[in-house]
């Protein structure tokens, strides 16, 4: 019998009812899971008392932390939280800061004391953050001292936000000198394998953000299926890259991921593409995770990067067009490795390594999960039929308190929202988000295919590709495009890149309609804002 550490039972008390939570696999021999875990002590303190204490873990501009070192700032942080902030298991710890050692501190310090990890998106603005603190009931902060201004304007709103730190502050009151006076000491707190340890946030590009809730056994199942069986780390790789680590591609990719494996991490507050290019050779890092438009971003100046230190590329967020990975391979000479996760499913499910990927295809499934392709009525599709994605594995969808969880989970699968087609071989063809589908003039036309085919043109630095309104045609396809340096937009080159794309794909898939920008409306996970394109004239 598990026996829960939550004395605060706020997030067991708002779990999903049973009969809306998805299935759960755990086939695997290394997914057999003790009743009783703290993810902290795999990931962390099991490295320390194995004697890999003195080995590196995170680093950062002017920082070279050994396990140890985390393990104690840790450690200080929890007793800190818990002896003199009041802290009990199960509370709801919001984290807010760009990408340092000190948040990775901190989110661990939350994980031991047996509390619940709210890390939150550097740009969020006061009012989102509002949402965060009300729907996860936050009452405790720990925030970089550069972020302080939103979080003091939305906690003067928010009256069950009792406390809050301030880190990479070196004042008398900051949470570094109060952590000096604490023990470097910490006994984990003994939770439960299925005690709520993180709230992970969507992205919510359409209606309110949702709370997705995951286990501590959930963090180590993200750990156990998709890094060992797909990008297969070793215990020297130097992990870097772009995304958040309240983005749980970043968490696991630039934290997780590394710390399983006793590796080391690069935590970067910049990651524009020259600031990448730089710290891989600064830091020798052998594996990098971002998005597929940094990708494009960084592959004009990625020279440097052929035959470096950077063996591993990681690609998720969004679709690699088949055009972004052929890029990078000639400037790089590196295969990248794409993978499909959600929040929902807190990371990869589909993916396919360096010798398997298939330009155009997101993979196949991960070990541990199983993936289908449904039909309208539920049932599995035929090879080849575009349908939506559904998948099920040791990890699922909890949404805390939200009716979207009926549309997010049917029949035991969870829905990614996603049209896949799945081919002959298993390997998974996204088409596009099953609410983006342009249905012109009777035709099912994928924006990401029109995409690829507008980014294989060398004018072209980055599009996207919707379905606007239109009398005659229902609705007709749209790019609105941002062209490299040096090229003239207008009607000459609207039709140029028309002309470009009936040649390479059905004509009837064209974009009647152009319009040139200087820049596209991305999320800060580096997702296109599909909707704001709409807005664009
Ligand atoms: C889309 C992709 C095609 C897809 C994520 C890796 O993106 C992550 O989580 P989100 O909750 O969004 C999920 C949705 O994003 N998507 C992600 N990766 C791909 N589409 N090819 C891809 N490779 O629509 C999916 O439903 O923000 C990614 C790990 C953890 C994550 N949270």
């Amino acid at each position: 019998m598990s026996c829960s550490a939550h004395i605060d039972t706020f997030t067991r008390d708002n779990l999903p009812p049973p009969e809306e939570q998805p299935e759960f696999l755990f086939g695997l021999p290394e997914l057999k899971f003790p009743d009783q875990l703290n993810c902290a002590w795999p990931l962390l303190d099991k490295h320390v008392k194995e004697g890999r204490g003195e080995r590196l873990c995170i680093q950062a501009p002017g920082v070279r932390w050994t396990y140890s070192d985390l393990q104690q700032r840790a450690n200080r942080i929890a007793n800190l939280l818990v002896g003199e902030m009041g802290l009990v298991p199960g509370n709801r710890v919001l984290l807010r800061a760009p990408n340092n050692p000190m948040m990775a501190a901190c989110w661990f310090a939350v994980i031991k004391a047996g509390a619940v990890a709210v890390a939150t998106m550097p740009l969020l603005r006061a009012k989102e953050l509002q949402h965060v603190i009300t729907k996860a009931r936050v009452s405790y902060a720990l925030c970089d001292a550069r972020l302080a201004d939103e979080l003091r304007i939305a906690a003067a709103e928010c009256p069950e936000l009792q406390q809050i730190r301030f880190f990479n502050d070196s004042s008398e009151t900051g949470l570094e000198a109060a952590m000096s006076r604490q023990s470097a000491e910490f006994e984990n707190v003994d939770t439960a394998a299925t005690d709520t340890c993180m709230l992970a946030f969507t992205s919510g590009t359409t209606g309110q953000p949702k709370a997705t809730m995951h286990f501590h056994r959930d963090v180590m199942a993200a750990c156990l299926c998709w890094p060992p069986h797909v990008l297969r780390p070793v215990a020297d790789d130097v992990f870097m890259g772009t995304p958040p680590l309240a983005f749980t591609f970043g968490l696991g990719g630039l934290l997780l991921f590394p710390l399983n494996v006793a590796a080391s991490t690069v935590l970067l507050e910049k990651g524009g593409p020259q600031d990448l290019v730089d710290a891989i050779a600064t830091y020798q890092a052998t594996v990098l995770f971002t998005a597929p438009t940094s990708y494009r971003a960084i592959a004009p100046i990625a020279g440097p990067l052929r035959a470096s230190s950077l063996r591993k590329c990681v690609s998720a967020g969004e679709a690699l067009s088949a055009s972004t990975r052929a890029l990078w391979k000639e400037a790089t000479g590196i295969e990248i490795i794409d993978g499909i996760g959600a929040t929902e499913l807190m990371h990869i499910f589909i993916s396919a390594d360096e010798p398997h990927a298939r330009p155009g295809a997101t993979g196949t499934v991960v070990p541990g999960y199983l993936a289908c392709v449904m039909d309208d009525d539920g049932k599995p599709a035929p090879v080849g039929q575009i349908g939506r994605l559904a998948v099920k594995g040791p990890t699922g969808c909890r949404y805390l308190a939200d009716e979207r969880q009926k549309k997010y989970v049917i029949d035991g699968w969870n829905y990614t929202g996603d049209a896949y087609a799945m081919d002959g071989d298993g390997y998974f063809h996204y088409h596009s988000r099953t609410d983006d589908m342009i249905i012109s003039a009777g035709y099912n036309i994928a924006g990401p295919e029109v995409e690829d085919a507008l980014l294989k043109h060398p004018k072209v630095a980055e599009c996207g590709v919707i379905g606007v309104a239109d009398e005659e045609r229902g609705q007709i396809v749209k790019a609105v495009i941002v062209l490299r340096p040096g090229n003239q937009p207008g009607p000459e080159m609207a039709k140029e890149l028309q002309d470009f794309v009936k040649q390479s794909i059905a004509p009837y898939k064209y974009p009647r309609a152009i319009s040139f920008v200087g820049s596209l409306p991305r999320t800060e996970t580096g997702k296109l804002q599909r909707f704001r394109l709409k807005e664009t004239r």
